[in-house]
């Protein structure tokens, strides 16, 4: 077993809803894992594309990316041992309708074009490659109370 980062985002959807806090929250006690960043922007349709390329031949390809740039975003990395799986089995089935009781998406998700948060799969590389597209600073830095620094953010962001 070895320490992993992930990248974790709370979508425009769920971001507008005023979910933020509340998936942080189910992360903190799911995750059993560090925040070790975290930041609010509008991700742009060149970095969309980019993020989702492997589906860009999907006939939902330009439903997901006008939901993903429709509004703010709360970009994290969590680090800690096998976190890319852990956080998969917290978000839940990509459909809300399908994940099981106690998941993010289940109780934050509305349906599979609103389902609250992304989480990177645990195919290797995938991780990696997210990090370097939405943190290529990788300025990582442990960040004592993630709820909170989540509502600070979030609060000056709007
Ligand atoms: P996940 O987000 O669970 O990793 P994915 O990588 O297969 O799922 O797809 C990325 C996103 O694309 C997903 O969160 C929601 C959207 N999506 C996937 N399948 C879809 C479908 N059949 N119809 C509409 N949107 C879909
Ligand atoms: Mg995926």
């Amino acid at each position: 077993m070895t320490t992993q980062n992930t990248f974790l985002a709370i979508k425009p959807d769920a971001f507008k809803r005023g979910d933020t806090a509340g998936i942080v929250k189910m992360l903190v006690e799911k995750l059993d894992a560090k925040c070790v960043a975290m930041k609010v922007y509008k991700p742009t349709e060149e970095l969309a594309k980019e993020h989702y390329a492997a589906l860009s031949e999907k006939p939902f390809f330009p439903d997901l990316i006008q939901s993903f740039t429709a509004g703010l975003i709360l970009g994290m990395v969590w680090q800690g041992e096998d976190v890319v799986a852990k956080a998969r089995d917290a978000m839940g089935a990509t459909d809300p309708e399908a994940a099981d009781e106690g998941t993010i998406r289940k109780k934050f998700g509305k349906h599979i074009g609103d389902n609250a948060i992304h989480g990177s799969d645990t195919e290797p590389g995938s991780a990696e490659r997210e990090l370097k597209i939405h943190f290529p600073e990788a300025d990582f830095t442990e960040i004592a109370d993630p709820v909170a620094k989540c509502t600070e953010l979030c609060q000056a962001a709007v």
